[in-house]
C-alpha cells in the first residue's frame, strides 16, 4: 500500500468512525482517536523525525491534508449532529397551529325549559299569574286539601316518596303534582282579600298556574320518577267550563302553531275536579295529523276544595287543569323516548337551542 493511500485510508476511516457518533460526546471520543495528543494523526507527525528533509516536506505536506480533511469531516458530523438535536427539539415542541382553539360552548335552556317558558308566555298573555314554590310538601297541601280520600292508592308507598321530617299525622313527602301550590297561592290570595269577601264584595278572581317538578314511583320509558307539571287554576264567581274550552283551546293552538287544531274533552274522573275531563288535541296536517293525542286533565273544581282554600263553594266556582310539559315537549318536537331528556347528552340537547 502507497503511503498516499494510508493517508487517504485514515481519512476514510475517520468519516466512518464520525458518522457511527449519534451524539457530541461519542463525536468528541472519535475525534481524540484521530487529532488527540495520542491520536493516529499525531502518531504520523512524530514519524516524520526520522524523514530526510525532502521527505518532511512532501510527506509533512500530505499529512497536513489529511488532518485537514479529518477536521473536514469532523466539523461536518459536529454541525449534522447539531443539526439534528435541532430538528428533534423543534419536533418535541412543535404547535400544530391548524388546530381549532378551545371554544366556550354557547350554553343554551333545555327542551323542557324551553317548554316552560312557552307555557308561562302563553298563560301569561291570559292573564294568567305564575306560582312556584316547595316540592317537599306536607300530607294535607298535597292530598287532602285537594279532597283526596284517606284510603286513595296515591297515597300509598308505592305511589308516593316519603321524606323524613314529618309526624304521622302530617307525613311530609315529594310533591306527586303541583296543584299543592295552587292550594297555598289561593290560601294567600284569600287571606290577602278577607275584609272584601267578609263584606261580601267582589274578590278578584283567582287564576294561576304553577309549572315545576313532581315526584311519583315510577320509571319505564314514558314515565320518570321526576317529571315536570304545568298545572292552572281560574277561580271567581262566574267561571265556567266554556271559559275552560276557550282558554285551553287558545293555549294548544298558540302553543303548537296550529291555527285550526281540534280539541275534544272526554269524561273522566280526578277527586279534586267534578266534572273532570280528559283533553285530547287533533292536528289537522304535519305528521300527527288526524290521531287524538291526550295532553292534558282539566275539570271545574270539586266544591271540598274550594272550601279549603277558604271560599264558599256555593259563590265561587272554577276549572283546573294538569299538564305534562315533558310530553308537550316530546309531541312538539317529535322526541320518542322520555329519557332522552335526562340522560345530559349534548349531542340531543344542543338541537333545540
Ligand atoms: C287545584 C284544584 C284542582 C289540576 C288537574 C289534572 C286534572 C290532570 C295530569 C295531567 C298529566 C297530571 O301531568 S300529568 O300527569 N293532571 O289530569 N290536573 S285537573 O287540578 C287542580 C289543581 C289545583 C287547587
Amino acid at each position: 500500500m502507497s503511503s498516499q493511500s494510508i493517508l487517504d485510508d485514515l481519512v476514510d476511516q475517520a468519516r466512518s468512525s464520525f458518522a457511527q457518533a449519534l451524539s457530541p460526546a461519542d463525536l468528541e471520543n472519535a475525534k481524540a482517536v484521530f487529532l488527540g495528543k495520542a491520536g493516529r494523526v499525531t502518531e504520523l507527525m512524530k514519524g516524520l523525525a526520522a524523514l530526510s528533509v525532502d521527505e518532511k516536506k512532501s510527506r509533512g505536506a500530505a499529512i497536513n491534508q489529511t488532518k485537514q480533511a479529518i477536521e473536514q469531516a469532523l466539523t461536518e458530523r459536529r454541525q449534522a449532529l447539531a443539526q439534528a438535536e435541532l430538528d428533534a427539539q423543534l419536533r418535541a415542541e412543535a404547535l400544530d397551529v391548524s388546530l381549532p382553539g378551545r371554544q366556550r360552548m354557547p350554553g343554551g335552556l333545555h327542551p323542557v325549559s324551553l317548554t316552560m317558558e312557552r307555557i308561562e308566555a302563553i298563560f301569561g298573555s291570559m292573564g294568567f299569574d305564575v306560582a312556584q314554590g316547595p316540592e317537599i310538601e306536607t300530607d294535607w297541601f298535597n292530598f287532602t286539601a285537594l279532597n283526596t280520600p284517606a284510603d286513595h292508592p296515591a297515597r300509598s308507598m308505592h305511589d308516593t316518596f316519603y321524606v323524613e321530617g314529618g309526624t304521622p299525622d302530617e307525613p311530609h313527602l315529594l310533591r306527586t303534582h303541583t296543584s299543592p301550590m295552587q292550594i297555598r297561592y289561593a290560601v294567600q290570595h284569600v287571606k290577602k282579600h278577607r275584609a272584601l269577601i267578609e263584606r261580601g264584595e267582589l274578590m278578584p278572581e283567582i287564576r294561576v298556574i304553577a309549572p315545576g317538578r313532581t315526584y311519583r314511583v315510577d320509571s319505564d320509558a314514558t314515565h320518570s320518577p321526576m317529571f315536570h307539571q304545568c298545572e292552572g287554576l281560574w277561580i271567581g264567581e262566574n267561571v265556567s267550563f266554556k271559559d275552560l274550552k276557550v282558554v285551553f283551546t287558545d293555549f294548544c293552538r298558540t302553543f303548537f302553531e296550529s291555527k285550526d287544531l281540534v280539541l275534544r274533552f272526554r269524561p273522566s274522573f280526578f277527586p279534586f275536579t267534578e266534572p273532570s275531563a280528559e283533553i285530547d288535541i287533533q292536528f289537522q296536517a304535519g305528521p300527527l295529523a288526524g290521531r287524538w293525542l291526550e295532553v292534558a286533565g282539566s275539570g271545574q273544581v270539586h266544591p271540598n276544595v274550594v272550601r279549603n282554600m277558604g271560599l264558599d263553594p256555593e259563590k265561587y266556582i272554577g276549572f283546573a287543569f294538569g299538564m305534562g310539559p315533558d310530553r308537550l315537549t316530546m309531541l312538539r318536537y317529535g322526541v320518542n323516548d322520555l329519557r332522552l331528556f335526562f340522560d345530559g347528552d349534548i349531542r340531543f340537547l344542543a338541537q333545540f337551542n
